[in-house]
């Protein structure tokens, strides 16, 4: 996989960069104005890195997965405790929010959906009490193998999963498979059926009608010898028995492809949306403030493409 730790020279220039987009003149996230100036600041992140996200989006690699190390999550104060509530996003921005936006600037648009998360650009991936069966970033179980919002036409090319804490127990673990290491374990005949409208994906009960009823989709979309994949374990299903047995014959082969990413503080994983899925493994949370923390932000590559689901022209699709 394409890993990438930065120098402290280069996480020293990371914290100074954030300090241009923190502080009393930068009060909230989610406004024209601060998206304009992380734009600006975008430009200045190390040259280094600059090419290496340049490099990953022209070609994603084989597993579909950006994983930069020792990037800053706070300047120099200590972290606030892991939030514990339902929906929990970053209003305010901090050096963390600041780093994981500017570099998801370098891969594409920032976005957020409407209806997830309040909209919000910044937002937290935490346990939540009440929510550990769930399949939502909330829940402590098996989170199964997905492309993030796979029901919606606009979903993100990008997800940036930056680990704020470690889960203490170690046992959570960032998941990923690619269709270029899974399709070789595919028959011929498998392929054929993920490559027609036989599966169909629900929206998350949050997007209501909004979600409407999908149309029939394929799995394997564009070009057979290197395609997109289109699934979510937990929210696709196959209209047939044979499309039933394809899509098992996938997960397993992403199973058995899978590469577990115990994150670190400081670690950014940036999963390509088009070539790889994600899930989690299963984790005790504790629910003390010290609970496994990551922020997420999505970036998508055409604002042009989306702009019929951007109200207003902005970051946040209906
Ligand atoms: O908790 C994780 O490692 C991944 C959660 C996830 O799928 C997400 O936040 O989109
Ligand atoms: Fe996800």
């Amino acid at each position: 996989m394409t890993a990438r730790e930065l120098t402290a020279a280069e996480k020293t220039g990371l914290i100074t960069l954030a300090g241009r987009l923190t502080g009393p003149e930068h009060p909230l996230i989610d406004s024209p104005d601060w998206l304009g100036a992380a734009r600006e600041a975008t430009s200045l992140l190390p040259r280094q890195l600059l090419g290496t996200l340049r490099a990953f989006r022209h070609d994603p690699g084989a597993d579909g997965v950006l994983l930069l190390r020792n990037l800053p999550v706070t300047a120099a104060d200590p972290l606030p405790p892991t939030p514990g509530v339902p929906n929990s996003v970053e209003r305010v921005p901090t050096t963390a929010a600041a780093v994981i936006v500017s570099v998801m600037l370098q891969l594409g648009e920032v976005i957020a959906f409407r209806n997830e998360k309040s909209g919000a650009l910044v937002q937290n991936v935490v346990p939540v009490p009440g929510r550990e069966e769930s399949q939502s970033n909330a829940g402590s179980v098996l989170l199964e193998l997905h492309v993030e919002n796979a029901f919606h036409d606009n979903r993100p090319d990008y997800v940036g999963l930056l680990c704020m804490r470690e889960d203490p127990t170690g046992d959570a673990k960032l998941c990923t498979s690619s269709i270029r290491r899974a399709l070789p374990l595919l028959s011929e005949a498998t392929r054929r059926v993920l490559a027609e409208p036989r599966f169909l994906t629900e929206p998350p009960p949050s997007f209501g009608s909004l979600g409407g009823v999908r149309p029939a989709h394929p799995v394997l979309q564009g070009d057979l010898d290197d395609p997109n994949v289109l699934v979510d374990f937990a929210a696709t299903h196959p209209l047939d028995e044979r499309a039933k047995a394809a899509m098992a014959e996938l997960r397993e082969a992403f199973v058995e492809t899978m590469a577990a990413h115990r994150l670190r503080v400081g670690d950014l994983a940036v999963v390509d949306n088009r070539v790889a899925v994600h899930g989690r493994t299963s984790f005790t949370p504790s629910y003390d403030g010290e609970d496994r923390w990551l922020e997420r932000v999505y970036a998508h590559l055409d604002n042009r493409r989306s702009r019929v689901d951007r109200l207003g022209g902005g970051a946040v699709l209906n």
